[in-house]
């Protein structure tokens, strides 16, 4: 149901709806840092909403103004959610960050949203979170004369102290525009050109998908939902994922880290009924558990997507983790397929399901654009209610993403099943897929490319049972150059000086004198690292 409500219009509604429900269980990070030793946070709505308010209150002071991009950059705590809900209710466009985005990436974020604040807690692992921002407030100085706020979510908000302190009340619609139709956040792309592209998803069509997604779940207000991907994830988010479980007041159970161990207690412990995975995931915990011997009686429904599932691997889902299995075929720039309840197992097993609504349009074709006969591989292209119409200041590459009649090139090849269903069957975009995180080719390329001793540098996705794929990089050296003992171990320190996040720097490195075809006359990049994968698939057959 298209609805005229903005998305802090809709989180008041819910939060006030089902107020003496349970809303979040989490780890607090705020609570750690006054020593207490309960460390899990259970907040009802109405709890959550107070905490969201001050969070508001708090995004203000910070200097926030309605329109303006907030950089969300949290792990999965309660304090994620408090302040979802506070950027939102201070009038901001959150933009979601992932914990493990480093400076690279953040400036990038911060420089096309023009943000104005970063919201991380200088309690999460992995890095120095005070003087990450620092970094990057200080690129963004230099680069756009433009003060980027710091909040640190750890830390509690002395509203005493602070001197323009105001209670916030949620933003309400008061303005005759339709609001609802403009953009409430900003989304991360896959990224298959550089750096991550903005996703402008706009209030009633992400929470048009919400609901469709909720309906299509079954969720109900018993539904407890364990999120172990980073909540900032668009399946995450919204298949039907933490805003489907606001919308119908069930509770959101995070898990600090995506482990087995972890997971299976909270699903004992909370009683946890829905969960998301991606097909690593997925595969880990089919290996875990008959060593665990955890008890999963609760879990109803197991989603996984982010990745192509193999139906060897799907067929273990029910008999090993006790849910239902549901294939989730999603993309942050909006069409999402679910396989349904009622599907024959050949269908769940065997596809990635159909589009959410009636309203979604889907195109297989050839590589000129020509629909290919029913039955066949091709390129899938979509338009619907809530799929973008281009990329967040990006008219270049808009050109390319999308048709002139508006249809978001997927990058995804598929084929088509009699029944509407979706099986994606390869991939076109240049892209690795490693544990479900998306990252161009041409990124890691244009890192490795500018290292004093590179001479040429080529990525390919090495498929890999236990990440999906991994990054594979071939260097030819410049004259004399000299990589050491390990030329992994160099090239990723000099991905970590260049301050790159870590799940993008390459994970197996090999020199060539040169690369394969390129004596070959005019020949793309994309042939090129065709040959490349080829080669290195045929190099580990040979030590296999
Ligand atoms: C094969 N490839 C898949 C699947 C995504 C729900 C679920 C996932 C995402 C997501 C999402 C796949 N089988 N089941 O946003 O709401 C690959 C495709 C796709 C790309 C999108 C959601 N599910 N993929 O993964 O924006 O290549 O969204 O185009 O991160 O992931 O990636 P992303």
């Amino acid at each position: 149901m298209w609805v005229d409500e903005t998305i802090p219009e809709f989180l008041e509604t819910s939060c006030t709806d089902s107020a003496e429900n349970l809303a979040v269980i989490a780890v607090s990070h705020q609570k750690m840092s006054q020593g207490e030793s309960d460390l899990v946070a259970r907040l009802t709505y109405a709890e959550l909403r107070e905490q969201a308010l001050l969070a508001a209150a708090r995004v203000r002071d910070a200097g926030v103004r309605p329109g303006d991009r907030v950089l969300l950059q949290l792990p999965n705590i309660a304090e994620y959610l408090v302040y979802l809900l506070g950027i939102f209710w201070a009038g901001g466009i959150p933009v979601f960050c992932l914990p493990a985005h480093r400076a690279s990436d953040l400036i990038h974020f911060a420089i096309k949203s023009d943000a104005s604040a970063h919201v991380f807690s200088s309690r999460t692992t992995g890095a120095d979170f005070q003087q990450l921002h620092r970094s990057v407030a200080s690129a963004v100085q230099d680069q756009q004369c433009r003060r980027l706020a710091g909040i640190d979510a750890s830390l509690p908000y002395d509203t005493e102290k602070s001197e323009s302190f105001t209670p916030a009340q949620p933003v309400i619609n008061t303005d005759r525009t339709r609001k609802s139709e403009q953009v409430a956040f900003l989304q991360l792309s896959g990224g298959t050109t550089g750096l991550s592209k903005l996703i402008p998803r706009t209030h009633a069509d992400y929470l048009y998908s919400v609901r469709q997604s909720a309906k299509i779940c079954q969720l109900n207000q018993e539904s407890t939902l364990l999120v172990v991907l980073p909540a900032s994830h668009n399946f995450a988010m919204s298949s039907a994922g933490i805003l489907g479980a606001i919308y119908t007041g069930s509770t959101i159970v995070f898990a600090a880290d995506p482990s087995p161990k972890t997971a299976f207690t909270l699903i004992e412990q909370e009683k946890v009924r829905v969960v998301q995975l991606v097909p690593p995931l997925a595969q880990a915990w089919l290996a875990s558990a008959p060593k665990r011997q955890p008890n999963l009686e609760t879990l109803e429904l197991i989603q996984i997507g982010g990745a192509k599932l193999l139906p060897s691997v799907a067929e273990q889902i029910t008999p090993v983790l006790h849910g239902k299995l549901q294939q989730v075929f999603g993309m942050a720039e909006g069409l999402v397929n679910y396989t349904r309840a009622d599907d024959s197992d050949e269908m769940r097993l065997h596809t990635q399901g159909r589009p959410m609504s009636e309203f979604d349009e889907i195109r297989v074709v050839d590589d000129n654009d020509v629909p290919v006969a029913e039955g066949e591989s091709g390129h899938l292209l979509t338009r619907g209610p809530y799929t973008i119409r281009g990329y967040y200041n990006e008219p270049h590459i808009n050109v390319k993403s999308f048709t002139e009649d508006g249809f978001y090139r997927t990058g995804d090849i598929v084929r088509l099943h009699p029944t509407g269903d979706i099986e994606v069957t390869g991939r076109a975009k240049d892209q690795i897929n490693r544990n479900g995180e998306k990252i161009a080719v041409d990124e890691i390329e244009d890192v490795a490319l500018t290292h004093p001793h590179v001479y040429d540098a080529v990525a390919v996705g090495l498929p890999d049972e236990a990440v999906g794929e991994r990054i594979y990089l071939v260097v030819v050296p410049q004259p004399d150059a000299d990589f050491g003992e390990s030329p992994v171990s160099a090239m990723r320190e000099y991905f970590a000086e260049r301050q790159v996040t870590p799940y993008k720097f390459p994970e197996l490195v090999e020199v060539m004198d040169a690369l394969p075809l390129t004596n070959v006359g005019k020949i793309s990049r994309r042939d090129v690292r065709a040959a490349v994968l080829d080669h290195v698939l045929q190099n580990k057959e040979n030590h296999a």
